[in-house]
């Protein structure tokens, strides 16, 4: 992908919420990434949560440089200049780990009626999402196998969630090296995972410059001193008037 996203894909995501972008890092950049988790001799995930997390607080920033790649990796650059803009920052950054059999978050989504943090807009050929979260995938999800799940289109839905809505769930099978772009305004959840390993997923979350999801900065600053300038730029504080642009 060059230059942003394709009018084909641009109204896919506008009509879905989300957005799979397959081949977006070689397997060798899997490889690298999977050992630096590795190298960390994280606890066996369980069922719950925390121990479903990793690397939080910018922590994999200081694992191995692979991690920072993400932040300003170039089809991520690409699509913040059409879904956020060029005030844009890295607002949190965690990993996913689960254990076969194991499941996750149930449905969740936007606050009703209105979400100043979570939210999408279109109007006159401009796409506008709030926090929008990319999810790069360090193994092979498999259709049947869980993982993402969610309601597609759920990011215009006008009616609260109603009873029943997990029958709506579609589940997007996530292989090796994919990057999964989806507005926090879409409804979704984490599908029990049955994949023949354990489901390794990096999340980064970005919000427009001026709005903050998370209150804790994304990385510890030695970390960011450390990155290239134009990288530091994503790791800005929440503001309107202080907010540099990005891209
Ligand atoms: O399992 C997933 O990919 C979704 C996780 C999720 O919704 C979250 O971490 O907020």
């Amino acid at each position: 992908m060059t230059g942003g996203l394709s009018p084909l894909q641009r109204y896919r995501f506008d009509v879905d919420g989300y957005l799979l972008l397959d081949r977006a890092i070689d397997e060798a950049a899997v490889q690298r990434l999977r050992s630096a988790v590795s190298r960390q001799r994280l606890a066996r995930p369980d069922g719950t949560i925390e121990r479903q997390r990793f690397g939080q607080g910018g922590a994999m920033f200081g694992w191995d440089p692979a991690f920072g790649e993400l932040v300003d990796h170039p089809w991520v650059v690409a699509v913040l200049g059409d879904l956020i803009g060029a005030h844009v920052r890295l607002d949190h950054a965690y990993g996913i780990v689960m254990a076969p059999g194991t499941s996750g978050l149930g449905l969740h989504g936007p606050a009703e009626p209105y979400d100043p943090a979570q939210y999408w807009v279109s109007r006159l050929g401009s796409l506008r999402s709030g926090l929008l979260a990319f999810s790069w995938s360090l193994v092979d999800g498999r259709p049947g196998g869980g993982g993402f799940g969610c309601i597609p289109g759920s990011h215009k839905a006008c009616e609260p969630l109603p009873e029943g809505a997990e029958s709506l769930v579609v589940e997007v099978a996530q292989p090796a090296g994919s990057l999964l772009v989806f507005t926090e305004a879409l409804v979704h959840c984490t599908i029990p995972w049955h994949g023949d390993e354990d489901r390794l997923v990096v999340m980064l979350k970005y919000s427009p410059g001026n709005s903050a999801w998370e209150v804790a900065p994304a990385a510890p600053p030695d970390v960011v001193a450390a990155m290239p300038e134009r990288r530091r730029l994503f790791f800005q504080p929440p503001s309107v008037g202080a907010h540099r642009p990005v891209i």
